[in-house]
């Protein structure tokens, strides 16, 4: 079965990306099976090596957006891809936007090792 964390890699990172091309998200977010049963409606991919992402949980710690403890802010900004479902997108036809930025990332860390798990924010 896909850990938490692996889970976390499928979704959220992409170290060699993007490919600077406005499907981006159309093939990414189906690529990487998240338009099966549903279209994700928001997802962040990250543009930075995973070492790098690890380590955001080692830095700043704070509360996530779920009232629980375990969230971490990133010392630095981040390259990161924004996809987020067009208004008009109907399901199985999975529709997105895609947005270029660089911004500190906000992640959930668990387990040991201590790992990010989920994608709260980006700032
Ligand atoms: P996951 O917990 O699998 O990382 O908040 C619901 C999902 O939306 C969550 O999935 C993370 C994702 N998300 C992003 O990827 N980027 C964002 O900027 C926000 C707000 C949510």
């Amino acid at each position: 079965k896909e850990s938490r964390a692996m889970k976390f890699q499928r979704q959220h990172m992409d170290p060699d990306g993007p490919s600077n091309n406005s499907n981006y998200c159309n093939q990414m977010m189906r690529r990487r099976h998240m338009t099966e049963g549903r279209c994700k409606p928001v997802n962040t991919f990250v543009h930075e090596p995973l070492v790098d992402v690890q380590a955001v949980c080692l830095q700043g710690n704070i509360t996530c957006k779920n009232g629980q403890p375990n969230c971490h802010k990133s010392s630095s900004s981040m390259k990161i891809t924004d996809c987020r479902v067009t208004r008009g997108s109907k399901y199985p036809n999975c529709d997105y936007r895609t947005s270029q930025k660089e911004r500190h990332i906000i992640v959930a860390c668990e387990g040991n090792p201590y790992v990010p798990v989920h994608f709260d924010a980006s700032v």
